[in-house]
């Protein structure tokens, strides 16, 4: 018998389970899927969310799929942290656009302490603003994590990024363990979690199980969910590959059943259509809106990659009848549990 949290959440999940979900009929699926989502939130709102990169580059680690690291010949120049202001500027533009949550990524293995002083006066910065918070910069210290809470960050991104099982075939430089240890620090001091991966890497419907099973059974599911489709990258490892076997590509339909399962598992996280959209279909995009998925990036750039550009999306949410998401998420897992 499955145990329910208060909240209504399940973090007994079974591979079985999640396993048959992702075998339904595709449309009993997407069915179920979309029943959970209108059950907890907004159905006809999307989250906006603004990417910034504010240190691109230079990266000590090999994560497979990125342009960021050292080990990659993708051409991307390596910058040092962007300073305050600019990083500011930034923030007013994106909030001008209609961006509810403003996200600073760093191509870091980890924070240096010397560093903290001016991320925590972005994050500082960019809630006075009045838009939401969130970073990713690698693996962080349980102090580090203590001075961005206090600094008031919503939000940490931290992704799992496959299976377990497959984890060291894309990334050989940290563990899937170490992964989950910073988890650990960002939940004890208190941040939301931001936890995902990506699909179409060449993995298996066996890995996409294990991806979700690893994330729907934390001890708290992530309060987002972002689901990237991988973006092929030149020079990178997983990009080369892809593009000599064109039929590696993940196919549009497995893509939604990954957020449709997702959404199920995990039914009160925000599930965010995040890299890859550029070469999706429109309709491939309304797919994973009905099977859950309700936050997205907008503007032009990701980190280092393409994004569809704000203009793309508002013709899109409209054709749609989709409205953005304003204020604040209909319930967080983190407030729902207590
Ligand atoms: N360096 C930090 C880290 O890895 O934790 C933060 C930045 S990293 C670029 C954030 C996430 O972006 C990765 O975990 C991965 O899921 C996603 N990502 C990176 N390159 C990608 C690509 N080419 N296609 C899809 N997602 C990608
Ligand atoms: C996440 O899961 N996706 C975003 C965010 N977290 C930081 C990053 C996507 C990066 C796409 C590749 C690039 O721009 O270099
Ligand atoms: Fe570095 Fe993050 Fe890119 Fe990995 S995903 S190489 S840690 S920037």
């Amino acid at each position: 018998m499955a145990a329910l949290n208060t909240d209504g959440t399940r973090n007994d999940w079974t591979r079985a389970e999640i396993a048959a979900l992702f075998d339904l009929p595709f449309t009993d699926l997407v069915f179920r899927a979309a029943e959970v989502h209108r059950a907890h939130h907004a159905a006809g709102e999307v989250q906006l969310c603004t990417l910034l990169s504010i240190k691109t580059g230079g990266c000590p680690e090999d994560c497979g799929y990125c342009s960021q690291s050292v080990s990659a010949d993708s051409g991307v120049k390596a910058t040092k942290l962007m300073d305050v202001r600019a990083v500011l500027q930034s923030a007013a533009q994106a909030k001008d656009a209609g961006s509810q949550r403003f996200c600073m990524g760093a191509a870091w293995r980890n924070p240096k302490d010397r560093d903290l002083p001016a991320i925590v006066e972005m994050v500082k910065g960019v809630r006075a603003m009045g838009m939401e918070t969130c970073m990713t910069l690698g693996m962080l210290q349980p102090h580090q994590a203590r001075a961005l809470a206090e600094a008031g960050l919503d939000y940490y991104n931290h992704n799992i990024d496959t299976s377990p099982e497959r984890y060291g075939e894309v990334i050989t430089t940290r563990t899937f363990g170490e992964r989950l240890e910073t988890l650990e620090h960002v939940r004890a001091a208190g941040i939301n979690v931001c936890c995902g991966g990506i699909v179409g890497m060449g993995e298996t419907r066996e890995d996409r199980v294990g991806f979700v099973h690893a994330l729907a059974t934390l001890p708290r599911h992530p309060e987002s969910v972002p689901v990237n489709a991988l973006v092929p990258v030149k020079g990178t490892v997983l990009g080369d590959m892809l593009a000599d076997t064109p039929l590696a590509k993940i196919d549009d339909i497995e893509f939604v059943r990954t957020v449709a399962v997702a959404r199920i598992t995990m039914p009160l996280s925000m599930v965010r259509l995040s890299a890859g959209r550029e070469s999706m279909s429109e309709a491939t995009q309304a797919l994973c809106f009905l099977a859950g998925a309700n936050s997205i990036f907008t503007g032009d750039k990701l980190l280092t990659a393409g994004n569809r550009g704000d203009d793309a999306d508002a013709a899109l949410l409209a054709k749609l009848g989709v409205v953005a998401m304003r204020g604040e998420e209909p319930m967080r897992a983190c407030e729902a549990a207590e």
